[in-house]
């Protein structure tokens, strides 16, 4: 991941955080933590104290590392996440032992997931009551085991450097992920001499198998070359290792269209004439006729999600595959290639550009042209005002207004695919979201962990009524750090999602998704923060100019159509092109229902 490069990082010679690192000092294990993770180049991290970390937290004062105070453990783990998505760098969360520990692991499960690098550092009790339940003593690296890239348990000062420079390079090489080091109370205490280049990890050595050979190139530049129907697949991975300048070369060399996944907005520019837009269950129906059609898929950093495929045995048959990925085990997982290029995407491509040459691609692309018309006439935006809110519109105009460069983080459930669908992401970093373990709760803190990263950014929160309520308490972090962010919860009255679920495949029959909320704007402005209802769409553009202008942080309560769903669907388990399509044979019909 030699791209990477952490947004706040530190000059490792001129930083007084630093002067520790020049020689060899004897140190507290505290001290230890604090000079190393300066020496990693952390300016910022995210957490909350209690016993077990308390050595720690009394040395935290003597380094130039920003502590933020959040309401709860999994804000925590979710600011550091979004930090990490926003900066390209590693995202840090410290908690204390027992229920401080307990409460990131949705947040590290989160970061799992979606192969997001953060290192969360736990205290734990004395290692001479180690296993002994002795007071908030919790087995975390026992319970983050499946959702951690890696753990460590560290009980002795003198290890402490060593260990976490190499979680540093665990989070953020090959495939990156979360780590977890958990350090006891007395290896905090005790100490240890300090050496920061002896800690130095041996450097990252790639998988064996991450070797693309010749025969390999060779073929995947022969599949393309012979290919008449390809589509090039973007996937997060292109973010991850910085592989946008590649895959439009790819694209624009070869004149093949590009699809991409929800992590992958932003990794290959919107506006572009080769981009079809996103894949999957609430992909465009263009995109998924035209991967059913295809006879090759170019797939790029990406991992074959159920979201994305649909039913494997009537996925893309007619389709050979290339699979272009750094992580062996997500190779022939879910879907079998033809060609598996296994290495990091921006080498790949750079190995394998030389060796593609330019391509008729007209046909395939008026193609799929046409089989756009039919489908935006349907679209929602296209329709004429009919005084009902709805999430698409409010998505359609923030993007508007917002020149499609604000950092938009979302919540989990119909607005986070309202947001896929109308918001138009050119950049990369510029949507982050939970995709793989779908986290509600999640947008508000990693909203906070993005704008530490991107301070200069504009950044809103778009979360539903539903996610919003669980971390609502970060507001008041948001108030205490004195940052601006904007927020637009999108307020259906509904666990809105799982309510589609319910209307398409339960029989409406609503069970636990009528939700009761507080006003927000009398909730954002018990925190000192202003906010206002939205009901009309004539009233989007002021109330998002409004936000924009305030200095600090803006709530906006949108008021949307309650039962709207989000089109079209495949529902679980069926084949791509099954797709529910919203309801009505002419599109100006629907308006006369609505009414
Ligand atoms: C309500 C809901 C609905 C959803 N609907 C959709 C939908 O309609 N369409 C959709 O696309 N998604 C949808 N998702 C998201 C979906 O669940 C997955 O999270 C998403 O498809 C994963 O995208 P990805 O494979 O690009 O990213 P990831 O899951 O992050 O996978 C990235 C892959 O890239 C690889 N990689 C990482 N770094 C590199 C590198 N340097 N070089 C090469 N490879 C690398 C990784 O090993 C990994 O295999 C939905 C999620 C929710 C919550
Ligand atoms: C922590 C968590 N619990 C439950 C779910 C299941 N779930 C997915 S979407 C959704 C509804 C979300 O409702 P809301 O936040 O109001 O957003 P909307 O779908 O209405 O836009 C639920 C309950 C989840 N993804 N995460
Ligand atoms: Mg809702």
């Amino acid at each position: 991941m030699g791209t990477k490069t952490n947004a706040n990082t530190l000059n490792a010679n001129d930083s007084q955080a630093n002067a520790h690192l020049n020689a060899p000092t004897p140190l507290t294990g505290s001290e230890i933590l604090w000079a190393t993770l300066a020496g990693e180049g952390v300016t910022t991290v995210f957490g909350y104290p209690g016993g077990a970390i308390l050595p720690a937290y009394d040395a935290l004062r003597k380094f130039p590392i920003r502590h933020v105070l959040v309401r709860h453990e999994q804000g925590a783990a979710h600011m550091a996440d979004g930090y990490a998505r926003a900066s390209g760098g590693v995202g840090v969360a410290v908690a204390t032992s027992g229920p401080g520990a307990t409460n990131l692991v949705t947040g590290i499960a989160t970061a799992m997931l979606d192969s997001i690098p953060i290192v969360c550092i736990t205290g734990n009790v004395s290692s001479k009551v180690l296993g002994t339940d002795a007071f908030q003593e919790i087995d975390i690296t026992g319970i983050t085991l499946p959702v951690t890239k890696h753990n460590f348990l560290v009980n002795k000062a003198e290890d402490l450097a060593q260990v976490l420079r190499q979680a540093f390079q665990i989070a953020k090489s090959g495939r990156p992920g979360p780590v977890l080091v958990d350090i006891t109370k007395d290896a905090q205490q005790a100490l240890a001499t300090f050496d920061f280049e002896a800690a130095k990890p041996r450097p990252y050595r790639p998988h064996p198998m991450l070797h693309v050979g010749d025969t390999e190139l060779t073929q995947a530049a022969e599949l393309i070359r012979n290919s008449k129907r390809p589509v090039i697949f973007a996937g997060h991975g292109v973010m991850e290792s910085g592989a946008m300048e590649q895959i439009r070369a790819l694209a624009e060399r070869a004149q093949i269209p590009v699809a991409l996944t929800l992590l992958g907005l932003g990794g290959f520019p919107a506006s572009h004439p080769l981009n079809l837009g996103m894949m999957g269950m609430h992909g465009e129906a263009w995109v998924n006729d035209a991967i059913q059609e295809a006879d090759l898929l170019i797939a790029c950093g990406m991992r074959f999600d159920d979201r994305v495929t649909g039913k494997l045995s009537s996925y893309a048959t007619k389709a050979k595959k290339i699979h272009i990925e750094v992580d062996p085990a997500e190779v022939n997982k879910n879907v079998k290639v033809d060609v598996a290029l296994v290495g990091d995407l921006r080498e790949v491509l750079e190995s394998l550009l030389p060796r593609v040459s330019g391509r008729d691609g007209s046909a395939w692309l008026k193609t799929i042209d046409a089989s756009k018309g039919a489908v935006s006439v349907r679209d929602i935006k296209n329709l004429p005002d009919s005084g009902h809110l709805y999430a698409a519109h409010v998505m359609h105009d923030l993007w508007r207004m917002t020149g499609g460069d604000a950092i938009i983080v979302t919540d989990v459930g119909q607005h986070q695919m309202w947001e896929a669908q109308y918001f138009r992401h050119e950049k990369p970093r510029t949507l982050i979201t939970s995709g793989g373990l779908g986290t509600m709760g999640y947008a508000l803190p990693a909203a906070i962990g993005a704008k530490f990263a991107c301070p200069q950014k504009e950044v809103w929160v778009v979360a539903g009524d539903g996610g919003f309520q669980m971390t609502a308490a970060e507001l008041a972090t948001i108030v205490q750090e004195k940052i601006k962010i904007n927020i637009a919860v999108i307020n259906n009255g509904y666990l809105g999602m799982v309510r589609q679920w319910q209307e398409f495949f339960y029989e409406s029959n609503y069970e636990a998704t009528p939700l009761v909320s507080p006003d927000f704007v009398k909730l954002a402005d018990a925190h000192g923060i202003p906010g206002r209802a939205v009901r009309k769409r004539a009233e989007v553009e002021d109330a998002v100019k409004t936000a924009r202008s305030t200095d600090g942080p803006f709530l906006l309560n949108f008021l949307v159509e309650k039962e709207d769903s989000v089109y079209p669907m495949i529902p679980a388990g069926s084949a791509l092109h099954e797709m529910i399509r919203r309801p009505g044979k002419d599109p100006l019909e629907e308006t006369a229902e609505d009414e």
